[in-house]
């Protein structure tokens, strides 16, 4: 079974955006199996985002992610990695779809609310670096 590792950001937090983020990502139907609040240190952050360290916006990204709690969560079902991203909508809220988390409710680009893994493979690795195997109890 397919699963992902969905981040509800600081923005989110305290913007006070916790419920309705979560309620959407509940009506996917896809099946929540861990959820934890923590804040991320910068080596985590470096480690959970390395694949964008050479990019520009890298270090404001790094900083905007341990600037507050947020809740990671993992959630499990068919096309799990898909489905989330697309309820989520694209990075930047501007060119997300209506009807979206970020279209309706991020405000830019680094602020966008949500984190879902892109990939199945990639998903693992978040996974690991959030959980561990017994503190996912679906
Ligand atoms: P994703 O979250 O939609 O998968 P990625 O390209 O993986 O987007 O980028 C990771 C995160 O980095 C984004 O969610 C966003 O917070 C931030 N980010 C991406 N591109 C930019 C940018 O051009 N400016 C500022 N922040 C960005
Ligand atoms: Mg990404």
């Amino acid at each position: 079974m397919e699963r992902t590792l969905v981040l509800v950001k600081p923005d989110a937090v305290q913007r006070g955006l916790v419920g309705e983020i979560l309620s959407r990502l509940e009506r996917t139907g896809l099946k929540l199996v861990a959820m934890k609040m923590l804040r991320m240190d910068r080596g985590m952050a470096e480690r959970h985002y390395a694949v964008h360290r050479d990019q520009p916006f890298f270090e404001g990204l790094v900083q905007f992610i341990i600037s507050g709690p947020l809740i990671a969560a993992i959630y499990e079902g068919p096309n799990a990695v898909e489905v989330m991203r697309s309820v989520m909508g694209v990075t930047d809220p501007t060119r997300a779809d209506p009807g979206t988390i970020r279209a309706d409710l991020a405000q830019d680009t680094r602020h966008n609310l949500v984190h879902g893994s892109d990939s199945v493979e990639n998903a693992e690795m978040e996974i690991s670096l959030f959980f561990n195997p017994e503190e996912v109890v679906g």
